[in-house]
């Protein structure tokens, strides 16, 4: 089929995106275009055509409608870090953290990749809005991709189809997004139920021309390009020139029982527990208190003409992680999953209903894998992937925010930074300044999870936790930073109230001699957001520690609490001198590694904590 058949004159009333169109086309060489209304017959069509060829196995209608399960292939689980790269003319452009190639080489390796890439597929253009239709914090972007998983994932996880277009209108500005699962078929060619490339990926960002190129992966963060490439890649990058914030965040709604409410803003690495605290169900004791959920994973922060931080969700659904998700752990995404959602690599039952590791306390007596193998209990491996996911709208969630749609966002109180840490970290800290917050978060560290390729459990620094995310120089994003606070700080007239959030730092993981949890988390997390609440209000008592402000035992509202134990509420909250030197020198490490870019500040935080844990002898 030659090029002018497949690329009628006006596909969309947009001559730029029009001629992007054309040349994707001509390069990628698909059967043919689809572009996406967005619609629920587009959805269901396609969902129809993914059940006939083998990607979507329907689910038990009457268990859970109009869901799916989804199995990729076993190379193609997580994000790919090693195969992620920031194209910048520098170098020191992308920094010391990030991949780095020349834009040059880039275009020319993925060119030839592309070339032919959507033989025998569909070429889907995806318009989408990165936030609330018309907000001025939202982004449009357009996604190009062969996958219709892809296509039915972004209808879930963005703002999808023709209300974009109409919003983009003649020539509105978009981030152009690529992406092919990079397996050609040949004519007459049957294909596999998950089409990818398991040799050859390469996902690719253009901070300076705001583009992004994704080859070889169908899988979450690898693929639905809005997400990660965009929201975070890209859009931290147009955020450092333009003043703004985005950021690996879940944005919550904290109400009193007197009805006053706060919004805050947490940032924890992959499956550290972002989706979780998003839809947190208040305990025992603490049911006055109300939380509810404008976004689990991502945050794009402006300054208002106020002087306010306002945060919006650039995303309309969930990607989360399935394994240990329960009624007892996360209702609320229980029952966000009740119908109309697609499972990637969960088990499924005989009855034809999903399963993953921490459903229920009785496992299964049968299951298939999600590799579609027979599954028993002595089976000896997991049933679920680790990083199995759930996709989801964001409407279908309980606890949705009434402001989570707001294109005017929400005004932030407190930051909140947390890893998983079996030792070092205590339960939480307020920082004593926003300097000190933003070091505390720059030198955050964690373990490795399941949702990136690559060894699990190893303690690496995740500064902000973006790590994978950051698209500039990880230096320059400290600064960038600490450059919010001082230009907040500075236009605060004297006698005035400060509109700077306060920045906490939180652990839930750390662990007893015997590997037992020290906090029992989950919904109990919800007395250390009381407390959080009341630090914002001028309220609360607090020490003061090494490391900034902590709750004593009688701080924290224990009502309700089985069996508030003091001695462990210690063990989680203590700060201990010699595991502090031995994280000073792993921050010491990782400073190094950042190099020049370092803000100054950082390093005369960093003595003056040695000096703190390693008083100098007069
Ligand atoms: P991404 O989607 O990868 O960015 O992850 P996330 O930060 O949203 O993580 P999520 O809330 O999905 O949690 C990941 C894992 O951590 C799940 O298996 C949870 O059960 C577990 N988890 C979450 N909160 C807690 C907690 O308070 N305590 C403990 N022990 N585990 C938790
Ligand atoms: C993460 O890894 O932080 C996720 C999942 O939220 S992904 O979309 O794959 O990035
Ligand atoms: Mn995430």
């Amino acid at each position: 089929m030659t090029v002018s058949q497949l690329t009628p004159p006006a596909l969309v009333d947009h001559k730029g995106l029009n001629e992007w169109i054309s040349e994707v086309a001509a390069l990628c060489k698909p059967d043919r275009i689809h572009i996406c209304d967005g619609s629920q017959s587009e959805a269901d069509k396609l969902t129809a055509e993914m059940v006939a060829s083998g990607t979507l196995i329907p689910l038990n209608a009457a268990l859970r409608p109009n869901s799916f399960l989804a199995r990729s292939d076993v190379s193609d689980v997580a994000r790919v870090e090693e195969r992620t790269f920031i194209c910048t003319n520098q170098p020191e452009e992308a920094g010391p953290t990030n991949n780095w190639m020349h834009p040059k080489e880039a275009k020319e390796t993925l060119t030839k990749l592309f070339d032919g890439c959507m033989r025998g597929r569909v070429m889907y253009v995806i318009p989408f809005s990165m936030g609330p239709l018309g907000s001025n914090i939202s982004h449009i972007g357009v996604e190009i991709t062969d996958s219709p998983y892809v296509v039915v994932s972004m209808r879930m996880m963005t703002r999808m189809g023709k209300a974009v277009l109409d919003l983009l209108g003649a020539d509105g500005q978009y981030v152009p997004c690529l992406h092919s699962v990079g397996k050609p078929l040949a004519e007459g060619e049957a294909d596999v139920s998950w089409p990818c490339n398991p040799d050859t990926k390469y996902i690719c960002h253009f901070p300076d021309t705001h583009e992004i190129i994704s080859y070889g992966s169908g899988y979450g963060g690898n693929a639905l390009l809005g997400k990660k490439c965009f929201a975070l890649r890209i859009a931290s990058a147009m955020a450092h020139q333009q003043g703004w914030l985005a950021e690996h965040m879940l944005i919550l709604g904290l109400e009193s029982p007197e009805g006053e409410k706060k919004y805050i803003a947490c940032a924890f690495p992959s499956a550290c527990g972002k989706t979780n605290l998003a839809m947190l169900v208040p305990p025992k004791g603490l049911e006055g208190w109300k939380v509810t959920t404008v976004g689990d994973d991502i945050a794009w922060i402006k300054r208002g003409d106020d002087n306010v931080l306002r945060a919006i969700n650039p995303e309309a659904g969930y990607f989360g992680v399935a394994p240990g998700t329960s009624g007892k752990t996360n209702p609320n995404a229980i029952a966000s999953l009740q119908r109309d959602c697609i499972f990637t690599n969960v088990a499924l039952t005989p009855e034809g209903d999903v399963w993953w590791e921490g459903l229920t306390d009785t496992l299964p007596a049968n299951l298939i894998d999600w590799q579609g193998k027979e599954w028993t209990p002595d089976s000896g491996r997991k049933a679920a992937h680790p990083n199995a996911r759930f996709t989801v709208s964001a409407t279908n969630c309980p606890s949705l925010d009434e402001n989570w749609d707001n294109p005017q966002g929400v005004p932030i109180s407190a930051f909140v930074f947390g890893g998983r840490r079996q030792t070092t970290v205590p339960l939480v800290v307020q920082s004593y300044s926003w300097r000190d917050g933003v070091y505390m978060g720059a030198t955050l560290g964690s373990e490795t999870t399941a949702a990136a390729a690559g060894a699990v459990g190893q303690v690496r620094r995740d500064p902000m936790a973006m790590l994978p995310f950051c698209g500039y120089n990880i230096g320059d994003y400290f600064a960038h930073w600490l450059s919010i606070g001082e230009r907040i700080e500075n236009s605060i007239v004297d006698g005035e109230e400060s509109t700077l959030p306060l920045i906490f730092c939180v652990n839930w993981f750390r662990k007893d001699e015997g590997g037992d949890f020290l906090w029992p988390g989950y919904g109990e997390n919800m007395r250390v957001l009381k407390w959080i609440f009341e630090r914002t209000s001028g309220a609360g008592g607090a020490e003061s520690s090494e490391l900034g402000y902590r709750p004593r035992f009688v701080d924290i509202d224990w009502n309700g609490f089985d069996a508030a134990d003091e001695s462990r509420f210690q063990s989680a909250i203590k700060i201990d001198a010699s595991e502090w030197l031995q994280e000073l020198d792993l921050q010491r490490e990782f400073f190094a590694k950042v190099g020049k870019s370092l803000p100054a500040t950082f390093t005369s935080i960093q003595a003056r904590l040695q000096e703190r844990f390693a008083p100098k002898k007069p």
